[in-house]
């Protein structure tokens, strides 16, 4: 399998810079997704949410736990985030979760993927973090999106569209104005040539 992604970022009304922040990280067979929502928003926010990204491009391969942990402590002089990371490993087959404060996933997936990030802010104070485990199949949507995007949308109804696609209707359609709004969609596919 292969998974293919598409992010979209609307910034919030009277700022100039994004106060969420997403990350990819490719290295085979997993591919690894972060999304960073910087408290608040502005350039503040901003800094929380890039030195959260940066952090976990250095740290890719480490345990999902580890790394969000590592990263609170990176971030513990900013204003800190509510962070989640997503990995996918594409031979396996199987997807790791694990995330901190108002980060949403949704999933169109044979498998019910029932999480929940903890409570609190990273680069503050975290509760025990937990990961999730599912296995994925070809076919299977994966979204992580900040809580600029309201959250009770069908995402079947964009199911036809490309992740790139995807990520920017979503964002377009049920953005708040008030707050960054940030998607990222991750889409598992066959491993034939296209
Ligand atoms: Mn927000």
């Amino acid at each position: 399998m292969t998974v293919a992604i598409g992010t979209a970022c609307c910034i919030a009304a009277g700022e100039e810079i994004a106060g969420d922040e997403a990350v990819v990280v490719r290295q085979p067979p997993w591919v690894l997704i972060g999304l960073a929502d910087g408290l608040g928003h502005g350039p503040h926010a901003a800094q929380a949410a890039s030195a959260f990204c940066r952090y976990v491009e250095e740290h890719a391969s480490m345990p999902l736990e580890e790394l969000l942990l590592g990263a609170g402590e990176h971030i513990a002089s900013t204003r800190g985030a509510a962070a989640a990371l997503l990995r996918i490993d594409e031979s396996a087959g199987e997807l790791e979760f694990s995330g901190v404060g108002n980060i949403a996933m949704k999933a169109i997936s044979r498998t019910a993927m029932p999480i929940f990030c903890s409570a609190g802010i990273l680069g503050r104070r975290v509760r025990r973090l937990r990961s999730f485990r599912f296995p994925m199949s070809p076919g299977d949507v994966v979204l992580l999106h900040s809580d600029g995007v309201a959250s009770g949308f069908d995402l079947a109804a964009f199911r036809d569209l490309d992740p790139e696609q995807m990520a920017r209707k979503i964002v377009e359609t049920h953005k708040k104005s008030f707050d960054d709004a940030t998607c990222v969609v991750a889409m598992l596919r066959d491993r034939t040539p296209a």
